[in-house]
C-alpha cells in the first residue's frame, strides 16, 4: 500500500457512518487515503499535530467532518496550506444541521474550507479525487469513468420509464 494522499478526519466515532462514504468513493476511484478521529475540542493537541504534519507526511487534501459547533475543518485549515474539504454532519448535538453547516461554511477571509452539503461525505471524496486527478491522469480517468456511469444510469432510467 502506498502513501495516503487524502486524510479523512472526523470529530467523533459517531461521525463515521457519514464519513465512511468519503472512504468508500475514494476506494472506488483508486485514491489512497487514511481515516482517523481528531477532535478539535476533545483532542486539540492531536488536531494541531495532525494538521501541522499532514503535508510533510505526503497528504495532498484533507477531508474533515464534524457536527454541531463544528470547528475541526476551519481550525485544521488555519494550520496547513493543504486544501481542506469540510463535511457538516447532522450529529446528535446538532439542532437541525444548520449549526454544523454554518460553523464550517462561514469562514473568515484567508482561511478557506470547501464546504459540501450536510452529510455530503461522498461529494467530499469525489472533490478530493478531482484535486488529485488534476495532477494524476490515472485518477482523472477513473473519475471520467465514474461520471460516465452516472450518465448511463440516468439514461437507463429514462428508457425504463418508456
Ligand atoms: C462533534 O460533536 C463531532 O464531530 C460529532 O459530530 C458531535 C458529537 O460527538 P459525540 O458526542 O457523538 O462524540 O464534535
Amino acid at each position: 500500500m502506498s502513501t495516503p494522499q487524502v486524510g479523512i478526519i472526523m470529530g467523533s466515532q459517531s461521525d463515521l457512518p457519514v464519513m465512511q462514504e468519503a472512504a468508500d468513493i475514494l476506494k472506488e476511484l483508486g485514491v489512497e487515503f487514511e481515516l482517523t478521529i481528531v477532535s478539535a475540542h476533545r483532542t486539540p493537541h492531536r488536531m494541531l499535530n495532525y494538521a501541522e504534519h499532514a503535508k510533510g507526511r505526503g497528504l495532498k487534501v484533507i477531508i474533515a467532518g464534524a457536527g454541531g459547533a463544528a470547528h475541526l475543518p476551519g481550525m485544521v485549515s488555519s494550520l496547513t496550506t493543504l486544501p481542506v474539504i469540510g463535511v457538516p454532519v447532522k450529529s446528535s448535538n446538532s439542532i437541525d444541521g444548520w449549526d454544523s453547516i454554518l460553523s464550517i461554511l462561514q469562514m473568515p477571509g484567508g482561511i478557506p474550507v470547501a464546504t459540501v452539503a450536510l452529510n455530503g461525505a461522498k461529494n467530499a471524496g469525489i472533490l478530493a479525487a478531482e484535486m488529485i486527478g488534476a495532477f494524476e491522469e490515472k485518477i482523472a480517468i477513473n473519475l471520467a469513468d465514474y461520471k460516465e456511469s452516472l450518465k448511463e444510469k440516468v439514461l437507463k432510467s429514462v428508457l425504463d420509464l418508456k
